[in-house]
């Protein structure tokens, strides 16, 4: 079998998505997610002009070998570009090897470990009253795990509950009008933050009752003074996880923090291969990796940083935001599925139109995913309807202080 195709489709849904199509001699298609949120056209032009020439005339059933020669072979190894376009390429490998076996993708990683896939979803509101109506809304949809933001007092904007991505404004069609998107401008304050945090917890404890697995975003935002502080005095609200407390490149932060409190900790959405967790894994400074299959470099590294993380207790927890395609998620979910030493799975939906141009398998239920039984990752792209929805420039916010200082956003 050879590869005779590879084709790179870019298309906004409600949000840009980056998918790479491969078809063989044989007729077998095979998709992979190549999404980096605020700079797609970079992965878009890696993989047109550097990796879809290395690609045509290969085996596609050679995945591991594959993926060592276009990481080891471009020399210039890692980063969140090079590694979102190994993903694509690596995800829509593994597709076809299913397709060919005629088995959904997590029975080639080993066959279920559990029935199905618990996740957590999004509740945000501006102040408290308003969190807690969307966190019965969360209940209402099914999900029996919760991850809460609120607006923070004396703040404009705060990480979750403004509308994130600066996109260009559409028509109703979803026609792009205006190419001058710029990224919006947030306004942050730490001290306000770590005041104010404790009592939206008090007060989602208070309405919800001990049992409800809650979970928060801090989104990087802290030192590892802060961190330690907010860790250690949020012990007794019992969170599932408290998220992405300091910038975790700096990995030995995390000793300080982990030295302080036992409020269980996440960390890695940003993170492009293993070494990035090397300290946090083999010195047990974390309870949950959160990599994207779509920004780690796909399913084959996934499978090894999860073992890795195994050795020493460490849970999954694969991030899925809105801005990981349907195909990136579908990934996940028979990842999640087939692993044991799985988490936790992040799901927050998709709007109609995404689920029309992707047609998935994967089902969402009582709060729970499940990767479907259809051969291969189980999404079809449907390319006339993408093709109706063209990219459509977007940025991520950035973040201010009151001073006018950029902070983490
Ligand atoms: C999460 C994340 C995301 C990121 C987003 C950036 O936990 O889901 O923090 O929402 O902000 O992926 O593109
Ligand atoms: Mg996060």
């Amino acid at each position: 079998m050879k590869i005779i195709d590879a084709r790179v489709i870019v298309s906004s849904p409600g949000r840009n998505f980056v998918t790479l199509k491969i078809t063989t001699d044989e007729g077998v298609t095979g998709l992979g997610d190549a999404t980096l949120n605020g700079r797609e056209l970079s992965v878009v032009s890696y993989l047109r002009d550097h990796v879809v020439p290395l690609l045509i005339g290969l085996d596609p059933h050679r995945i591991e070998d594959t993926w060592q020669s276009l990481y080891r072979g471009a020399y210039w190894r890692r980063g969140p570009v090079t590694m979102a376009a190994i993903a694509a390429v690596d995800v829509a490998l593994w597709d076809i090897k299913a397709k060919v076996a005629g088995l959904p993708l997590y029975q080639l990683l080993g066959g279920a470990s559990r029935d199905r896939v618990r996740t957590y979803g999004h509740a945000n509101g501006r102040d408290i009253p308003e969190l807690l109506d969307s966190v019965r809304a969360r209940l209402a949809e099914g999900y029996r795990s919760v991850r809460v933001q609120t607006g923070v007092p004396g703040l404009e904007t705060v990480y979750g509950v403004h509308a994130g991505t600066a996109i260009a404004p559409t028509s109703a069609d979803g026609v792009r009008v205006d190419a001058r998107a710029l990224p919006v401008v947030e306004d942050w304050d730490t001290g306000a933050y770590l005041r104010h945090l404790p009592r939206v917890l008090e007060a989602v404890r208070a309405e919800f009752g001990p049992d409800l697995p809650l979970l928060h975003d801090a989104h990087h935002r802290l030192t590892p003074q802060q961190a330690a502080r907010l860790g250690k005095e949020i012990e007794r609200y019992d969170l599932f996880w408290l998220e992405d407390c300091t910038p975790a490149e700096d990995q030995s932060a995390l000793r300080l923090v982990r030295q302080h409190t036992t409020t269980p900790l996440a960390v890695g959405e940003v993170f492009n291969t293993v070494y990035d967790y090397q300290t946090l894994i083999d010195e047990r400074l974390i309870d949950y990796v959160r990599s994207a299959v779509t920004h780690f470099g796909g399913v084959t590294p996934m499978r090894k940083l999860f073992d890795y993380a195994a050795t020493r207790q460490i849970k999954s927890a694969i991030h899925g935001p809105e801005d990981i395609s349907p195909v990136g998620m579908a990934a996940a979910i028979h990842l999640d599925l087939a692993i044991h030493n799985f988490g936790i799975q992040e799901y927050s939906g998709y709007t109609p139109r995404t689920h029309e141009v992707f047609r998935h398998a994967f089902t969402f239920d009582d709060g729970h995913l499940h990767p479907g039984e259809a051969p291969g990752i189980g999404v079809e792209l449907d390319e006339e309807l993408a093709a109706a929805h063209p990219y459509s420039p977007a940025y991520l916010p950035v973040n201010r202080l009151a001073d006018g200082t950029v902070h983490d956003w």
